[in-house]
């Protein structure tokens, strides 16, 4: 049994909130980027945490330890209950997102391998197998791998255990959620739900596959 999360990448702030709660019924959690963040600003988690659920930022965070410390710091004090970070900066700045997460008691998602075609360019060769270890070696809640390829989703499980595989990729860049939802514990959707004609309806049908 797989969670759905919804990825946000609504532009307007009206709209956003408008379909975060016609879907919340059939949701675990909201997944806010730089697109709404951009276009909304960062007040779009307390416009959104009425409905009650947690809401993840994927900022995909990538500095130095001390940046990260501060933008994970606002994320938190926002009203964000778990970030997304990069670990190909390192252990250090990897840990310093988990660090301010679990001092807000929030969670920390790493980034071992990402959904897009590109991805597989440096993305190889046993590179997300050893940023999945920094997430582990950071004590990060999980990590990102992609629906797109689920031998990869699999390989990347044997890799980290129990902790947490959130898995974004299904719909309009190829995944098959019936191919992800048994391996994963959490799968992300953005474009298949909220440019659905009927965004609740497709929530729910998505949600049905993820419990089956
Ligand atoms: O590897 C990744 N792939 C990916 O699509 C890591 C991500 N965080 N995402 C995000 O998941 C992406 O930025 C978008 O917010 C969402 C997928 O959206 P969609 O393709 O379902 O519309």
């Amino acid at each position: 049994m797989a969670e759905l999360i919804l990825a946000l990448d609504v532009m307007e702030k009206e709209r956003a909130v408008s379909i975060a709660r016609t879907c919340a019924p059939n949701l675990n959690a909201i997944k806010i980027g730089y697109p709404l963040v951009l276009s909304a600003g960062i007040g779009i988690a307390r416009d959104l945490a009425p409905i009650g659920l947690p809401l993840i930022a994927d900022f995909k965070v990538a500095d130095i330890p001390n940046t990260n410390r501060l933008i994970a710091e606002t994320v938190f004090s926002s009203g964000f209950t778990a970030i997304i970070c990069h670990a190909f900066t390192g252990r250090d700045a990897v840990q310093a997102c988990v660090d301010s997460a679990h001092h807000h008691g929030g969670e920390c998602y790493v980034v071992a391998e990402m959904s897009h075609p590109g991805a597989t360019e440096f993305f190889h060769g046993g590179v997300a197998e050893r940023l999945a270890q920094v997430a582990i070696a950071c004590g990060a809640d999980g990590i990102i791998a992609p629906a797109t390829r689920p031998e990869r989703a699999k390989k990347l499980r044997s890799v980290i255990g129990s902790k947490k595989i959130y898995a974004p990729g299904v719909g309009p860049q190829g995944g098959d959620i019936r191919a992800v939802a048994g391996i994963v514990d959490g799968i992300i959707i953005g474009r298949a739900i909220y440019e659905a004609d009927d965004p609740a309806a497709m929530s729910k049908d998505f949600a049905r596959i993820c419990t089956m």
